[in-house]
């Protein structure tokens, strides 16, 4: 098992985060930081018509792969210009003044790419679920708790990969529940969504050791529909991440699990949405067929880590005998706190025999069995806003509750070197 995520991460030696397509080193560009160089490429290309590089009025040089990726015509106006002279083969040496050049970008969109960050190998991250599980206020308050406690707990920095992502993170996700304390609104279809369904990026770089780790994180805040069935997964190019992604976080509700919203007494239950062993076999088909080396005997070697959202309705004090069973009990595994600093298996194994059996109990054997179809899974519990609001606001504040368990799951799980 063991040589063929080798073997996989050999073939595949990189993952663009942006738009996620997979190339290996020796096909990079690369830019230039000289100040004139653009200048200079605009002088040589300025009467030659068939220049794609050139903006329409021929006074500027364009990125017309990133133009293309962002969806816009690179013959208008709406082109992105460059600043800094684009080399598109990967000798790493400006055309234009012959110094050697430090900025990678990836051939297809161009976003750059960190140095060191294809070392780390592919370690984006996906969070997936069915519309409402709570995606997006998991992604907003993980993001969070990571940067501020997780990361240094572990020797380690956390950092936006880009001014996009800062902006985008602050507008739609820490302004409107940090500042504004109001819940976030159902996050769009991707298709929707144009510029806009930029992922988040993150670098996380860990000291220690001999040498320090990049990690990238990616993460993308799909709406429920997008996953849905396998046709809207495909149409969203979500296919192409999911199948490339170093990690799964499949969030589950337990609030649309059958068995405990029959049993449970809470001021407001959501309405109930896609069946999650549905949702989790899509998902499953869709890897199956991007990924033509496995063959249907073996399991899928992306690691798994299953999430029940919202745990802070699984743990007040039962009214009843009914509710009693569906509760977490007082002598649970969720309720004790995991050493920090150091990855504490012995915690997330317990938690893990724990929630299978109570997934097995709630949602039903065929869930379990899907899971198990997943070489190396992890059941965790986790709650993004500590508390159940009632209404849009968050007056009780937002307390999280082992959101970065998953993470620390993925990144330390055996295996992972
Ligand atoms: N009790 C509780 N409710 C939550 C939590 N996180 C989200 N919710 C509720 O679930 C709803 C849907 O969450 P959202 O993140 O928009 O789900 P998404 O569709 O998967 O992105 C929110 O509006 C909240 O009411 C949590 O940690 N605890
Ligand atoms: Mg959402
Ligand atoms: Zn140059
Ligand atoms: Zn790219």
């Amino acid at each position: 098992m063991a040589a063929r995520r080798k073997e996989r991460e050999s073939e595949n030696a990189y993952v663009c985060p942006y738009c996620f397509s997979r190339f290996t080193m020796d096909k990079v560009h690369s830019a230039c930081t000289g100040m004139f160089c653009t200048r200079n490429f605009v002088s040589k290309h300025e009467k030659d018509k068939e220049c794609l590089y050139l903006s329409s009025d021929r006074q500027d040089e364009i990125d017309y792969e990133n133009t293309v990726f962002r969806g816009k015509d690179p013959r208008t106006a709406q082109a992105t210009v460059t600043k800094r002279h684009i080399i598109r083969d990967s000798s790493m040496v400006c055309d234009m003044c012959g110094r050697p050049t430090y900025i990678r970008l990836c051939p297809t969109c161009h976003h750059e790419i960190q140095a060191g960050a294809e070392e780390g190998g592919n370690r984006i991250f996906v969070i997936l679920g069915p519309k409402g599980v709570g995606k997006s206020h998991y992604i907003a308050v993980l993001i969070n708790q990571i940067r501020t406690y997780v990361a240094s707990e572990f020797n380690a920095v956390f950092n936006p990969a880009s001014d996009m992502t800062t902006l985008y993170y602050r507008e739609r996700y820490k302004k409107p529940l940090y500042d504004d304390k109001v819940k976030l609104p159902p996050t769009e279809p991707y298709d929707d969504l144009g510029e806009a369904r930029e992922p988040l990026v993150y670098y996380l770089n860990v000291y220690g050791g001999e040498k320090r780790k990049v990690y990238t994180f990616a993460f993308i805040d799909t709406a429920g529909e997008d996953l849905a069935t396998e046709e809207t997964i495909g149409h969203s190019n979500l296919n192409a991440l999911i199948s490339g992604a170093a990690g799964i976080v499949y969030l589950v509700d337990p609030l649309q699990l059958k068995y405990v919203r029959d049993r449970i007494h809470i001021d407001n239950l959501p309405p109930i949405g896609a069946d999650i062993s549905e949702t989790l076999s899509s998902i499953c088909n869709i890897i199956r067929k991007q990924r033509t080396g496995l063959r249907p005997k073996d399991l899928i070697d992306i690691p798994l880590a299953v999430s029940i959202t919202k745990c802070d309705v699984l743990l007040k004090s039962p009214e009843d005998d009914e509710e009693d069973k569906i509760l977490f009990s007082p002598g649970s595994a969720v309720r004790i706190p995991r050493e920090n600093g150091v990855y504490d298996e012995e915690n997330f194994e317990q938690i893990d025999a724990e929630l299978e059996e109570y997934l097995r109990r709630t949602a039903g054997e065929d869930f379990i069995q899907i899971v198990n179809g997943f070489e190396e899974h992890c059941y965790f519990a986790v709650s993004a806003l500590g508390n159940n609001p009632t209404g849009n606001g968050l007056q009780r504040g937002i307390m999280p509750m082992r959101v970065e368990d998953p993470f620390i799951w993925l990144l330390n799980r055996k295996g992972m070197e």
